[in-house]
């Protein structure tokens, strides 16, 4: 069957979210290409300005969304790619008001962009060798469901140190047969284990008052998962604060979530954007944030 679109060229940059669903797109996206012309780099929506592309690499873009704080930048982007974007597959919302072709593959419904990549594929043997990675992602992404035993590896392994993109790497080459960078994650995984006692050790400090969980963790010493810290304490009440140092910045924050789908964390605050469900505020409005959380 002749193809209509164009040919990948040899050498393939996907660009790529550094979460689970982004590395797990980025191997569907890229699974028939010879692994040694892969090059992949992770980002953030923030971040597509700072992506370097060679001229003979063709490029492929796995669920970044739009940088809603400055669409521009993503705009930008793409017109600095030009010939050179293959595809862009996405799964967030914002692209509505852009000025997009057929190359990008955007289903605002999917509940990950693995699934995108998956759906759009003529490829009838991705389902069979990726079908798992697929419902993966998909858990990863919802929160909802139980993770492989492959998949619970790269998520404790990636967590150990968020900016260490090399481990995301690893699971990427990983994940498509390159078995010597099992050793990587494991490592890394083991690392994380340190993380995950510090944040079982703070998850039970937390205090109740009403509606509201609070727990300081400016004393810590160690690294934690702030995620997971967040979720124990919805799980002891529908709104869960943590109080953390900022040492870089110097200013406390506090970062807050419910579980709770009727609340929008953003208004309540009055914050220019960010996770109707997950916010960050400076510490000194933690009475503020007790009274309005108590309110609701
Ligand atoms: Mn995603």
């Amino acid at each position: 069957m002749a193809k209509k679109r164009k040919e990948i060229k040899k050498r393939l940059l996907l660009v790529a979210h550094g979460d689970f669903d982004g590395i797990a797109s980025a191997v569907l996206a890229s699974w028939r290409h010879p692994l040694e012309d892969v090059r992949v780099v992770f980002v953030q929506p923030f971040t597509v300005d700072k992506v370097e592309v060679a001229d003979d690499e063709d490029v492929i873009v796995v669920d970044v969304a739009v940088n809603n704080r400055d669409p521009k930048m993503t705009t930008d982007f793409i017109s600095r790619l030009g010939g050179r974007l293959y595809r862009w597959f996405d799964h967030h919302r914002g692209w509505e008001s852009l000025k997009i072709d057929d190359r990008f593959v955007i289903n605002s419904d999917a509940p990950s962009c693995a699934q995108v990549v998956m759906s759009s594929s003529q490829d009838g043997d991705m389902e069979y060798y990726f079908g798992t990675l697929m419902v993966d992602a998909t858990a990863a992404d919802t929160r909802q469901g139980t993770l492989s035993k492959k998949a619970d590896l790269i998520e404790r392994a990636t967590k150990a140190d968020l900016s260490d993109d090399s481990v995301r790497e690893a699971a990427f080459r990983w994940l498509l047969g390159d078995k010597s960078k099992l050793s990587v994650l494991e490592a890394a995984a083991e690392k994380y284990a340190a993380i995950q006692a510090e944040t079982e050790r703070l998850s039970a400090t937390y205090r109740v008052t009403g509606n509201v969980a609070v727990v300081d963790a400016r004393e810590s010493e160690h690294n934690y998962d702030r995620t997971q810290l967040l979720l124990a304490g919805q799980k002891v009440a529908p709104f869960a604060v943590v109080v953390s140092a900022n040492p870089r910045a110097g200013e406390d924050y506090l970062t807050i979530a419910t579980s709770r789908k009727d609340v929008n964390l953003v208004e309540i605050f009055g914050l220019p954007s960010g996770a109707p469900f997950r916010v960050s505020i400076p510490a000194s409005r933690l009475e503020e944030a007790l009274g309005k959380l108590n309110s609701l």
